[in-house]
């Protein structure tokens, strides 16, 4: 009885967040500095959610963390930021003795999973802790650079910042879940394997290798960023998806420029890129745009009205040989509500 009276526990979940305009390279690799702002979309799905639930307790004897029912080695760099983080706030709370334990479930096939668990446990941590946001942003982005952008829902950038330190370099909402209801996502999921080079690592090759990156972080995502920000105020889809499409075969464009190269495209996908580009021909518009990350799994952007034709299109060159409803997910980006 003793014991559960000075047990603390919260419960939170965290979302995916796709990006249009990519981050894909540090200039600063302990403080986790990116060499370009970048934007993404925050999903607000149940199936791409990863939920932690810590506990801290007077009676605790260290930290502890399980990952989908696994204990994790706590040793992790990445880790032992969030945490060190988390002590000062650990230290104004009176019942906590600074030891936590924390267990974290996510969904599987997701190339991103080590973005939402560190972001989600950071959150977690500062839910038990009464932490106000504004410190969030800075702690949730030493766990992993595009993690801080799931702080919010709805078009977050996260602004390259000019400081030293990194104090600026923060997420930042642009609009909100609510802004462009009509908006669609659907994920294509061409291979559930994990990806062949970790996005830490690749993009830190592609910083030493490539002269591309340095061109697109200098000269080509500062106007990029500030395009895609007036296109998504204006509802724009076309100029939407066209610069979504580009800013994705650019960052894949760097991974080949990358010595050695990196391939996180492979045939499948460049089969969907290439239907993409057929159909939005055959209307003579952009209706539907791809993006693709760190792994061959296709993301579609498209509006609500073309969703259920381009479903079945995809349906008809790729017949799906998993059942249908793992193969396509079709999910609102934004809600009314
Ligand atoms: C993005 N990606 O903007 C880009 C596009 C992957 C491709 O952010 O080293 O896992 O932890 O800062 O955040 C993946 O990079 O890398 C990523 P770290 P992170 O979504």
């Amino acid at each position: 009885e003793n014991d559960k009276q000075s047990l603390s526990m919260v419960t939170c979940t965290a979302p995916v967040n796709i990006a249009v305009i990519k981050y894909w390279g540090k200039r600063d690799e302990d403080l986790i500095l990116p060499m370009n702002s970048s934007l993404s979309l925050t999903l607000h799905q149940d199936q791409l959610k990863t939920t932690t639930t810590v506990a801290c307790s007077r009676n605790f004897q260290q930290d502890r963390i399980w990952l989908n029912g696994k204990e994790e080695d706590i040793s992790n760099p990445r880790l032992q930021s969030c945490l060190q983080e988390s002590i000062l706030w650990r230290l104004n709370d009176f019942d906590c003795n600074g030891t936590c334990t924390s267990m974290t479930s996510c969904s599987p096939n997701d190339d991103d999973d080590d973005v939402k668990i560190w972001f989600v446990l950071v959150y977690t941590l500062s839910q038990l802790f009464g932490v106000e946001s504004e410190q969030l942003s800075a702690v949730a982005r030493q766990g992993s650079g595009s993690a801080c952008r799931s702080l919010y829902g709805g078009f977050v950038q996260w602004k390259l910042g000019e400081q030293l330190d990194g104090k600026d370099s923060l997420a930042e909402q642009v609009e909100s879940e609510s802004y462009w209801p009509e908006l669609r996502v659907l994920t294509l999921v061409v291979s559930a394997e994990q990806k062949s080079v970790g996005s830490t690592s690749g993009m830190h090759t592609s910083v030493e290798t490539s002269q591309l990156l340095k061109y697109r972080a200098d000269v080509v995502v500062p106007s990029r960023m500030e395009e895609m920000i007036r296109v998504i105020r204006e509802r724009d889809f076309p100029a939407f998806g066209e610069l979504t499409m580009k800013d994705s075969n650019q960052f894949h464009a760097i991974c080949l420029d990358t010595y050695p190269p990196i391939f996180y495209l492979n045939n499948m996908s460049h089969r969907i890129i290439s239907l993409v580009h057929r159909y939005n021909q055959y209307y003579g518009e952009t209706r539907v745009a791809y993006t693709f990350d760190a792994g061959p799994n296709a993301v579609i952007y498209t509006l609500q009205d073309h969703l259920s034709e381009f479903v079945q299109v995809v349906r008809h060159f790729f017949p799906p040989e998993v059942s249908g409803e793992e193969f396509f997910k079709g999910l609102p980006v934004c809600s009314a509500d």
